[in-house]
């Protein structure tokens, strides 16, 4: 049975961090409140995002916290992580849908309501829309503005996130917006302590009652 809470999804970020330290933060996250993870790793052979997502894999276990990998199915089926997350250059929504079944969770990036509509109807389970602030992390994105953000969580009954630049001090934008949750990178991936992070991060979401 599928079951994710995309409340506060975590996204991970390798970059300058040696393993140890990453599976370190990426554990902070879990024990602070993360209720998904999304491990998003560019530039890793196939052999090194399959044992990197096994380690991950074993925490987010702990935690009974789903875990996504960031555009691989081959990858995701490998490790047999709990779902996916697809990008317009990735594979077709309907395409995943069809080789990993209805058990799996499909999570698409969308920037306007047809491309929302069309994830949505290929058979995705959440959709992740932003950026909502520019972003320090490496991405290839433009900003979406938060009147499109509510059009598109009017225009689908699945759960959408928003994403882009947020943290504690500025999630207060998505204020009456039907958001399920956020999703962060570096607000908890950089932070001095991930775990705090995670921690302040849903209470100020709760706070505002974004979630
Ligand atoms: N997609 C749109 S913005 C973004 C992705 C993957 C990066 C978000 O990272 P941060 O550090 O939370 O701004
Ligand atoms: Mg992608």
């Amino acid at each position: 049975m599928k079951n994710f809470d995309t409340t506060l999804y975590f996204i991970t970020d390798s970059t300058g961090f040696g393993e140890d330290e990453f599976l370190h933060r990426a554990e902070g996250a879990l024990a602070g409140g993360a209720t998904i993870l999304q491990l998003r790793e560019k530039n890793k052979s196939t052999m090194e995002y399959i044992k990197l997502a096994e380690k991950v894999h074993a925490l987010t276990k702990k935690y009974s916290v789903p875990l996504i990998i960031d555009d691989r199915i081959d990858v995701a089926l490998a490790v047999g992580a709990e779902g996916v997350h697809l990008g317009k250059e990735d594979m077709p929504i309907a395409t995943a849908r069809r080789i990993l079944g209805d058990d799996f969770i499909i999570g698409a990036t969308a920037k306007t309501v047809p491309w929302a509509l069309e994830a949505y109807e290929g058979g995705a389970d959440y959709l992740g829309v932003g950026a909502i602030y520019p972003t320090t992390t490496k991405v290839k994105t433009v900003l979406t503005p938060t009147d499109t953000l509510r059009d598109i969580c009017k225009a689908v009954p699945i759960p959408v996130n928003a994403i882009g630049g947020l943290n504690k001090n500025n999630i207060d934008v998505l204020s009456g917006i039907p958001i399920a949750g956020i999703c962060v990178v570096s607000a908890i991936m950089k932070a001095d302590d991930p775990k705090m992070a995670a921690v302040e991060l849903k209470a100020r979401a709760h706070e505002l009652a974004l979630i």
